[in-house]
């Protein structure tokens, strides 16, 4: 199911984007079919359907609500605007912390300095599927789609960092099977808006939301999980003198020793420490 209207359910199968109702007890029952629900469905004629059953959901993002998503794709411009490295750690921890891969691509490529790009390298070299994107150069973008293959993934990032442009580029004819859904949706005046995937031609999925760009940290979120969602350190930190070592100025900390020795980026553990701040004040309000 990519997206909903209303009462109609847009559901994608056999190359076609079918218009769907539920069946009248799922309406009883007020159950909610989400974008990204895999759905078995009765034809009614050659476009339209009516929803009879739907699959156990693998996983479950709440805001935005879609199911079955398995990844995060962070749009990161190289230029233009520039890296907001603050935000992109938080993406990431948020990624882990809802246990979806994390993909990034910084994008611009064309535009870009050698030092930005240096530095974005160092995502590369922490273990994260990197992809150094252009779309006027069209530079990065196989690697990127062969990624997205059979997936659903949702996309986060700033405003302007080439989001849109990506999608366009990677899938030409998606402007035009949206707009056929979109023109039809548009008949009815309701106000309601849902989470929209996109199917790109190479199979996978895309929500084109901005909900996950969220710049809390989730209230879930605890001060002793923080440390494994950065992969550098989760994988040192046994090393720690003290097992229970939240890395701020504890006795024998491994994670101080090496960003002291250039191995881990300092930026990144600045940005660990500021996260840790936020969780222990968030803590102590609720
Ligand atoms: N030079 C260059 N410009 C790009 C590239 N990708 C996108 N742009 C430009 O950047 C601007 C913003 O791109 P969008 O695709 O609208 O960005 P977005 O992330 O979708 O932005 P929102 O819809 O506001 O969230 C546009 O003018 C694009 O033409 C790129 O790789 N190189
Ligand atoms: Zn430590």
């Amino acid at each position: 199911m990519l997206s909903r209207y209303s009462s109609f359910y847009y559901v994608q199968y056999d190359n076609k984007i079918w218009e769907c109702r539920l069946r009248g007890k799922h309406r009883l029952k007020k159950i909610d079919v989400i974008a990204g629900d895999k759905v078995i469905f009765t034809k009614v004629n050659e476009n339209e359907g009516v929803i009879e059953q739907i699959q156990p959901r693998v996983t479950e993002l709440y805001r935005p609500a879609i199911a079955n998503v398995s990844q995060l794709l962070i749009v990161v411009s190289l230029k233009a605007p520039r890296p907001n490295w603050v935000l992109l750690d938080r993406l990431l921890v948020l990624g882990a912390h809802s246990n979806l891969r994390s993909l990034i691509a910084f994008n611009k490529l064309d535009l870009a300095d050698d030092d930005t790009v240096s530095l974005a390298n160092e995502y590369k070299k922490i273990g994260y599927t990197v992809f150094f994107t252009s779309v006027k150069t069209e530079d990065g973008l196989d690697g990127l789609e062969s990624h997205l293959n059979d997936e659903i993934t949702v996309l986060a990032g700033l405003s302007g960092v080439g989001k849109s442009s990506l999608i366009n580029v990677l899938d030409p004819e998606l402007a035009l099977k949206i707009g056929a859904v979109s023109t039809k949706v548009e008949i009815g005046k309701h106000t309601t808006r849902y989470v929209q995937l996109l199917p790109l031609s190479c199979g996978g999925l895309v929500a084109d939301t901005p909900g996950f760009n969220r710049l809390h940290l989730p209230l879930d979120l605890k001060r002793e999980e923080l440390r494994f969602l950065f992969p550098e350190m989760e994988r040192i930190q046994r090393a720690c003198k003290f097992s229970s070592c939240l890395h701020k100025a504890e006795p024998g900390c491994k994670i101080k020793e090496s960003v002291e020795e250039g191995n881990i980026a300092k930026w990144r553990y600045d940005n660990y420490l500021t996260f840790l701040e936020e969780i222990i004040t968030q803590e102590r309000s609720y």
